[in-house]
């Protein structure tokens, strides 16, 4: 396995090796659902990242584009404006783990046992493990102009995800945190429903390329705003799972890569 050096994380800003630095950081993330860490990947591996991924947007993945705020179908016994039925748009495309190159520093960071390590003590867990097919693992969204991710809630209780190219307006990562317990099996439709109607107050993260990001999305309503301009927004996400050898289902893989291998 390979191990980072200086030249892709910036172990100087982030000594994630060391208990007390991951004690902070996992500290922040449970106080506020959200950890951002600026300047996590180095200038030099973000550039690398970028040329590489930046030149498939052509082979993104685009998946089709409604969906309610929990991903779920809609009711029709239920009226138009309840929450279950309300749809937003999501129109981001992505390219999946194989289509990203074997030297990537993405796979470098994504498969560091340090790394690992550093994630598991922040996030509170034993172990994560990479998916087992090959399209789930590591994966890069586009969001070229008028492209967006509606609002919606995480099926996964966080996600680990690395701005790698910000536009030059839009593309807000938004989130109104804590607005339900999903496991406790809150629904929240009174506090959605404001959420959609503008109505609740909602965070904006900012975020820069290279900063990685962990938030907690399963309980925290969240979007990302229309890219502005001719510059696409490029999103790194690394996705983990809790048990080893478990891959997406095929009904999953096709929903959201259009392709099961
Ligand atoms: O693009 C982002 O910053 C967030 C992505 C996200 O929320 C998701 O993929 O579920
Ligand atoms: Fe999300």
């Amino acid at each position: 396995m390979k191990s980072f050096d200086s030249s892709t994380i910036d172990g100087f800003q982030h000594p994630i090796n060391t208990l007390e630095y991951r004690r902070r950081c996992r500290e922040e993330l449970e106080a506020k659902g959200a950890l951002v860490l600026r300047g996590f990947l180095t200038r030099e591996a973000i550039d690398q990242v970028v040329g590489d991924v930046g030149l498939r947007e052509d082979e993104a993945y685009y998946a089709t584009s409604t969906h309610n705020v929990y991903l779920t179908p809609s009711d029709s016994d239920l009226p138009p404006n309840h929450p279950l039925n309300r749809q937003v748009t999501s129109s981001k495309g992505l390219i999946a783990d194989d289509q990203i190159p074997s030297d990537s520093p993405l796979r470098t960071v994504y498969e560091d046992p340090s790394f690992r390590d550093f994630l598991c003590a922040v996030l509170g867990v034993d172990n994560i493990h990479p998916y087992a097919d090959d399209l789930a693992s590591i994966n890069v969204h586009f969001a070229s102009t008028g492209r967006e991710l509606g609002w919606h809630f995480d099926n996964s209780s966080f996600a680990v995800t690395m701005l790698l190219q910000a536009p030059e307006g839009g593309g807000v990562f938004e989130f109104a945190p804590n607005l339900r317990n999903a496991d406790a099996g809150e629904m929240a439709f009174g506090m959605v429903g404001s959420v959609l109607d503008g109505d609740h107050p909602v965070e904006a993260l900012v975020f820069s390329p290279g900063d990685l990001i962990l938030f907690r999305g399963r309980n925290a309503m969240h979007r990302v705003t229309p890219t502005e301009g001719s510059v696409p927004r490029l999103l790194a996400a690394f996705a983990f799972n809790d048990r080893p050898g478990v891959s997406l289902s095929e009904s999953a893989l096709r929903t959201f890569y259009g392709r099961t291998s």
